[in-house]
């Protein structure tokens, strides 16, 4: 496939005033932006990072304690439950309940306190920027989409994925799937690696483009509720990970995504004069059908109205 050398990703800065137009121009284009100035101390990024790590140093026996992940646990190679497969190993987390830690790792009490501050901080610029995305589209309510991460039934998962250096690669120069092709079906995904490139986002006109990893930032993924929401002004984007023939790559995802019984659907302000592109349905019934796809499914497609 072409590469689009001209492309660059969209950076916002989210001290700065122009933020919410640049983020409904990012989100419009391609559904995905990196934000500087994001709020979130490095101290409490390294910290988990750290202990991330320590868990994934840890013999296969002991890491696969904490597994498989049905749907939460460790997890190697084996992606979802219908057949996909990458070079990764992770860590699927819910963020609201408490997970039972006591088989992760050596420190578990450490880990789960480094993860709840962790993704409170990640939480809260997520709601920032989605009432940014609000005041950007016009809509009276600023927290139509940021009430959804805030309420105490909100579906929001948290995933740790460990992209081993893969030797072959450096000497054969091929390229090895990590995390293979898809959207995200919740609202938004906020992604921070350390240093090791590996992710990469689809474009319309049908490129694969690298994205520069930046560990001092974040990256945004718009998801497939919020590109129903905003009835597809917004694109959830299509992306995945390559794995790297030198280096490791961490990444730290944080998914938001609504109560299970929300009802998903174009906002009103947002349909106009045009048509509603989407059926409505419940996060729960989206969810029961993307668990039931593949990775690279087109998901959407069942809802779309025709
Ligand atoms: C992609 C986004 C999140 O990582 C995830 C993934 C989930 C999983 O790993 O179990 C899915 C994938 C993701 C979409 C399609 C289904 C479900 C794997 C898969 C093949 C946790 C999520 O919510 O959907």
């Amino acid at each position: 496939m072409a590469s689009t050398s001209s492309f660059t990703i969209p950076i916002v800065d989210l001290s700065k005033p122009d933020a919410k137009s640049l983020i409904v121009k990012a989100c419009e284009e391609f559904g995905f932006f990196k934000v500087i100035n994001h709020g979130v101390p490095m101290e409490s990024i390294s910290q988990l990072e750290t202990e991330a790590l320590k868990f994934f140093s840890m013999s296969i026996n002991e890491k696969e304690k904490a597994g498989p992940p049905n749907p939460f646990g460790y997890g190697s190679k084996r992606i979802g439950q219908n057949g996909d497969v990458g070079w990764v190993e992770y860590l699927l987390l819910n963020t609201n309940e408490e997970h039972d830690f006591s088989l992760c790792g050596k420190n578990p009490e450490n880990f789960r306190g480094l993860l709840n501050s962790y993704t409170s901080l990640v939480k809260k610029m997520a709601c920032g920027i989605l009432e940014l995305m609000a005041e950007g589209l016009k809509i009276q309510q600023r927290n139509v989409f940021s009430k959804l991460l805030m309420d105490e039934q909100s579906d929001s998962i948290f995933r740790v994925n460990h992209y081993p250096a893969c030797p072959e690669l450096a000497v054969n120069g091929e390229n090895l799937i990590g995390f293979g092709e898809h959207t995200d079906p919740q609202i938004i995904s906020l992604l921070r690696s350390n240093n090791t490139s590996g992710l990469q986002i689809y474009l319309r006109d049908g490129s694969w483009i690298s994205v520069p990893p930046d560990h001092n930032s974040f990256f945004i993924n718009v998801g497939d509720s919020l590109q129903v929401m905003t009835n597809g002004r917004f694109r959830s984007v299509r992306h995945r990970v390559l794995a790297n023939g030198f280096k490791s790559r961490l990444s730290m995802i944080y998914f938001g995504g609504p109560p299970l019984s929300e009802k998903i659907a174009p906002l009103p302000s947002l349909i106009k004069g045009n048509q509603s592109l989407y059926n409505e349905f419940t996060w729960f019934e989206y969810k029961n059908s993307t668990y039931g796809s593949k990775l690279a499914d087109n998901r959407l497609g069942h809802f779309e109205r025709i």
